[in-house]
């Protein structure tokens, strides 16, 4: 072994059993050290003839989680995952794997090409493949089916979930599941087998295939959940074709597609989309969080008490406040509500709710708020009525409790400004509904401490959000990017494009929902209150105007069952010609000529006002990387995965590309429409 294999893989011996331990933090990825490490040490052990059964366990918090997405990228190097799986499972001696955390990936193919398999119980497994846009490449797809069955093996490569051992006990996973002492047991599981004399290697490879699977009646219900995806697909149809092979064949299409998939687009999005994740968590400051045990809630409306719910969930105990006893039963209504859906969805037992919903108290006493660690206010949008309530919390609160708001758009320095510890105000903003969706923006502002920033950034992990750090601006990064994207859908509108058609463009391209459907279940009328409270920008005719002919014609959305789209009694969209009239006399109004827009244009224009406003965040320093925005867009937008986010599409197209698409669109719409946005952030 040379050094850096023997930190990375050791062996150890106790009396007939070789222990090989992998040791590469932190999360034991198969690093070409990992692979070299695990090779050299079968072939120690298996030459060595004192060993009898050789355990290939790992330190650290997990079993291998998978190959080394830092080398992705790289030129591959020997030895490759796949000669190294086949190394172990031809091994001439028994080999374990001791699984514990999640073996993932090519972790979990080790593990499937080891002769046995011992856990503890809350280890789980998975091939997650798919999430980053490719298939198992060492086999994952080949044993997963030989062992588990083909209708548990397309469910784990297809889905990419990560599934309990308990789970999979019946399906012949595991031949032992220890409920602690993890190491003990499984050198008693070896010394058993030594005991018992079954030295001979039992391989997974050399099994078939259950032969009666309806492989055709899987296949529909996977293209569908795929959305798009490549991946799903590609691995459907590398197990079906290779069911019956060989697995040496089988292993040999398996590569050949996993090849093409790591060099495609979808696969360069989603790891960025992962990168991207990662980066968004980590701050440049230095500063220690503070423990947040309690935290207050002012609002029991939907934003505050699915905000309310979410901190349950994650164990902390809230205090709801509300202006009058009838709200406050409203919003503690609300919360319940929640938890009992979740029993009912089966996303949590009777029990657990029950022990989220003891946390929970109300009041209409602001005084309540004052052993809270965190406060976060949730009220309407009006920033008088937002510095009267903090003013509140200045009196009532402790000296180093955080002060955050909910708001969506507002000028929080301004808020910070009216109180006397503008150190500890920060945003937390949440997306609706807060329970569920993942993104929550956490808004620095201009006096906000350190530490202040690092503990709502810790708060947000505790909660399971995937934070994000912007700064003050109208809308933050996330909406006002939305609401630059908005503007050039409704200017489309005016020039002609159906609503229909703007839709279809953008679900086609692969946004979740269409803009115009999105606006409508949200109500027009939400969106266009909050701008009347702006100026309106006078440079900017067509600035919403479709939004606001809608609510000058009482359609408001679904709530009135007529917005862009008109709703019949089954609650489905249907297109009204009313609109296209509407829109049209409009249009006219402003001396808009009306003309055909294909799909193209509209994917590009609605694309390229994503790009422009998130450039000019970065400029502005309202983000720390051009990433954070992808993670943004992911998160609280619906913006497909599998496309990386608005900013990784410019990357993908280049500087140059970017600079000459948004120069043809400023001479096409004006400078005032399109301002210049600098491509330098692109890098
Ligand atoms: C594959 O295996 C292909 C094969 O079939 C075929 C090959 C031929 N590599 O998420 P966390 C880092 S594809 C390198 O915060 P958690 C991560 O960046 C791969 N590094 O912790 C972070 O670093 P830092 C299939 C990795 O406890 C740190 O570990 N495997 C890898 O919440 C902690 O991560 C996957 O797709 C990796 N594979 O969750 C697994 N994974 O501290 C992807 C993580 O510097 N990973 N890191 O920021 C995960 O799902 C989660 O990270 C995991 C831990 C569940 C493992």
């Amino acid at each position: 072994m040379n050094n850096e294999n023997q930190t990375a893989v050791t062996i150890e011996h106790r009396n007939h059993v070789g222990l090989v331990t992998v040791n590469y933090a932190p999360v034991n990825a198969l690093s070409q050290a990992v692979r070299a490490g695990l090779v050299d040490a079968i072939e120690q052990l298996e030459a060595d003839f004192n060993t009898k059964v050789i355990v290939i366990r790992c330190e650290g918090r997990t079993f291998i989680a998978g190959a080394d997405i830092k080398e992705f990228g790289k030129p591959p190097t020997a030895p490759f995952l796949p000669d190294v799986v086949n190394r172990i499972e031809a091994c001439e001696k028994p080999v374990i794997a001791s699984l514990f955390g999640t073996s993932l990936g090519g972790g979990f193919e080790v593990a499937l090409a080891c002769h046995y398999r011992v856990a503890i119980n809350s280890a789980k497994v998975g091939l997650p493949e798919v999430n980053l846009g490719l298939i198992p490449g060492a086999g994952g797809t080949q044993r997963s089916m030989r062992l588990l069955g083909p209708k548990q093996a397309l469910d784990m490569v297809t889905s990419g979930k990560h599934v309990g051992v308990t789970a999979l006990k019946d399906s012949g996973l595991t031949d032992a599941i220890f409920e602690k002492d993890l190491d003990k047991n499984t050198i008693a599981f070896a010394e058993q087998l030594i005991a018992e004399g079954k030295l001979t290697p039992r391989r997974v490879g050399e099994m078939n295939v259950l032969g009666d699977f309806d492989w055709q009646a899987a296949k529909a219900g996977i293209v569908k959940k795929a959305r798009g995806k490549d991946a799903p697909v590609v691995a459907f149809d590398v197990m079906e074709k290779t069911q019956a092979m060989s697995i040496s064949d089988g292993m040999a299409y398996e590569r050949e597609q996993f090849l093409i998939l790591r060099k495609s687009e979808q696969s360069a999005a989603l790891i960025h989309a992962f990168g991207a994740e990662k980066a968004a968590s980590k701050l440049s400051i230095d500063a220690k969080p503070l423990d947040v045990v309690k935290v207050g809630i002012i609002g029991g409306g939907n934003m505050g008490s699915g905000i309310a719910t979410a901190f349950l969930s994650s164990k902390f105990s809230v205090q709801l406040i509300e202006q009058t006893e009838e709200a406050l039963e409203g919003g503690l209504g609300r919360i319940k509500g929640n938890f009992a859906g979740n029993v009912k969805r089966g996303r949590m037992s009777q029990q657990a709710a029950d022990d989220c919903v003891a946390q929970l108290n109300g009041s209409i006493d602001y005084q309540t708020l004052a052993d809270c660690d965190l406060v976060i206010e949730a009220v309407f949008e009006d920033i008088d009525v937002k510095k009267t309530l903090f003013a509140k919390l200045d009196d009532v609160c402790k000296a180093d409790a955080i002060l955050a708001t909910n708001t969506s758009y507002l000028d929080i320095d301004e808020i910070a400004a009216t109180i006397s510890r503008p150190q500890q105000v920060v945003g937390m903003h949440f997306f609706s509904p807060a329970n569920i969706m993942k993104l929550m923006e956490v808004v620095k502002a201009d006096k906000t401490s350190d530490q202040v920033v690092a503990t709502a950034m810790n708060v947000g992990k505790k909660l399971k959000k995937v934070s994000v750090l912007v700064g003050v601006c109208f809308g933050f990064a996330g909406n006002r990017m939305y609401t630059r994207y908005g503007r050039e859908i409704q200017q489309m509108l005016l020039e002609g494009a159906t609503v229909e058609q703007i839709d279809k463009a953008m679900t086609g391209w692969g946004m979740a929902m269409g803009p115009l459907a999105v606006q409508d279940l949200s109500g027009i009328d939400i969106g266009h209150n909050a701008r009347s409270a702006q100026p309106f920008p006078e440079h900017d005719q067509g600035y919403f105007r479709a939004a606001a002919t809608m609510v000058e014609a009482g359609r408001l959305g679904r709530k009135t069952q007529a917005g862009f789209y008109t709703y019949g009694e089954d609650g489905k969209p249907q297109n009204d010609p009313q609109v296209e009239e509407l829109l049209r006399a409009k249009a006219k109004s402003l001396g808009i000529t009306q003309r055909k827009i294909d799909a193209e244009e509209i994917v590009d224009r609605a694309l390229f006002a994503l790009i422009s406003e998130g450039l000019a965040l970065m400029e502005a320093g309202i983000v720390q990387r051009l990433s954070d925005i992808d993670v943004i867009w992911l998160h609280g937008y619906g913006f497909p995965r599998h496309k990386g986010g608005p900013m990784f599409q410019a990357q993908q197209l280049g500087d140059v590309n970017v600079a000459n698409s948004l120069a043809d669109l400023q001479n096409q719409f004006g400078e005032d429409i399109w301002p210049i946005t600098d491509t330098d952030a692109m890098g």
